[in-house]
């Protein structure tokens, strides 16, 4: 079989739910892909910040194997001798009281929707069925009903109503906005990625998240985190709220958390939060099982001994200065935090953002838009210096092609 015929087997038999670059791939280890004939790219994907460890790696996968070989699946019907070991290692790694352990990024997204709410009517005393939770414009938090309500984007939402009540949606990076939509005593929450990923990686102005978060607290409002792409390394600290010192009254988690292996996400909050969800009141066949948890250990173990948030930060800084020198008039700015990047592609003579995708593909390193017309990067955080050059490298010959 070749390339085509791998694309329309997916295309006779697979939903028609993505677009993806013409590539297959087979095998990955760091920062490379490898595809069916052979070819070996740079990964400035990496699932969209899921790989941040680097594709199998070998701390990660022996975790995986070493456990598949004794306990994949409980159920929380029953407790198990990994799922504690996880919840305190994670715990004590955020400095959170307790996690709620899930498995996509959308679920952990839901369940703190429900926490949120949960918190809303037992202990801060808002009438049944009036809680309302604040969102922005550009928002991706996953793909499910509820989730999609919040959304601004046609093709998240559109001819999926009718839609879930209770979000008030509010402008990104606008202080009054949110200020304003405060002023609502029935608002519960405030949730809010530190860094819009899918809106073409949106970094706020400085300052915007401690502001939003003092606004919260001086309203007994929950500042909500949706980390699932800016954490775990990915912004150059462990959070992207770290650069600001906020710390979320709730932190969701997701992607990076099992470093690409397996679905692993995760809500973590104090006490005064997490238990007003009682036994019976949330769950999930997978969530937490002892596969995802050890898992979930080497992975943050990983990130703390490889120091990917360093590296992030070091060559996200290369990385956005080499970009800047690159003398094409398809670059129309480039901006991103830590290794979370994206350019914003200026189209040329019919040539747009795919076109350089597919241009990159061809020297080497895949990446794909968002939006028509900017591209994602983020390569793999353990990517040493002298990869991300010659990626840079490739990126640039990449670029010349549309002189
Ligand atoms: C797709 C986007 C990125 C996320 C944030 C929750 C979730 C995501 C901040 C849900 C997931 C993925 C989903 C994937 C493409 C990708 C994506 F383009 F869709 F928006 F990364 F930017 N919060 N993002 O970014 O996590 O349920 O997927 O595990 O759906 O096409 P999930």
């Amino acid at each position: 079989m070749n390339t085509q015929d791998y694309i329309n087997r997916e295309d006779k038999f697979g939903a028609h739910n993505y677009h993806p670059l013409p590539v297959v791939l087979e095998r990955g280890e760091g920062p490379f892909v490898w595809d069916v004939d052979g070819k070996r790219y740079f990964d400035f994907l990496s699932a969209y910040s899921a790989v941040n460890q680097g594709h199998c790696h070998p701390a990660i996968i022996k975790a995986l194997t070493d456990q598949a070989k004794r306990l994949t699946l409980t159920s929380r019907a029953f407790y198990n001798s990994v799922l504690g070991e996880y919840e305190e290692y994670i715990t004590k790694y955020f400095k959170y009281d307790k996690v709620l352990p899930m498995n996509s990024g959308a679920e952990a997204d839901e369940t703190a929707l429900k926490l949120c709410r949960k918190w809303a009517y037992i202990k801060k005393g808002i009438k049944q069925n009036n809680a309302k939770i604040i969102a922005c414009e550009g928002n991706f938090h996953g793909r499910t009903i509820s989730i999609v309500s919040m959304s601004t984007d046609p093709d998240a939402r559109n001819d999926y109503g009718p839609f879930t009540p209770g979000f008030i949606i509010i402008p990104y990076n606008d202080i009054k906005a949110l200020e304003n939509a405060l002023k609502d005593p029935d608002v519960a929450g405030f949730l809010v990625e530190p860094i819009q990923g899918e809106a073409g990686v949106f970094v706020p102005d400085d300052g915007y998240l401690k502001k939003s978060y003092d606004l919260c607290k001086a309203k007994n409002v929950l500042f909500i985190a949706d980390e699932v792409q800016t954490g775990i390394a990915r912004t150059g600290k462990l959070l992207a709220c770290d650069h600001e010192g906020v710390r979320p009254d709730i932190l969701i988690l997701g992607k990076a958390l099992s470093g690409g292996v397996l679905p692993v996400s995760a809500v973590l909050c104090d006490d005064d939060i997490m238990l007003t969800i009682k036994p019976g009141e949330h769950g999930s066949t997978f969530g937490g099982n002892p596969l995802a948890a050890k898992v979930a250990v080497a992975a943050l173990e990983v990130v703390k001994n490889e120091k990917l948030a360093e590296n992030a930060e070091r060559l996200g800084k290369i990385f956005r200065s080499e970009f800047q020198s690159i003398k094409s008039e398809m670059v129309e700015l480039v901006r991103g935090k830590g290794l979370l990047n994206a350019v914003v592609i200026k189209p040329k003579n019919g040539k747009e953002a795919w076109d350089v995708c597919l241009a990159m593909k061809d020297k080497g390193l895949i990446a794909k838009p968002t939006h028509n017309h900017i591209i994602r990067f983020a390569p793999p955080l353990i990517i040493t210096e002298k990869q991300l050059r010659e990626a840079i490298g490739l990126i640039k010959e990449a670029f010349k092609l549309f002189e």
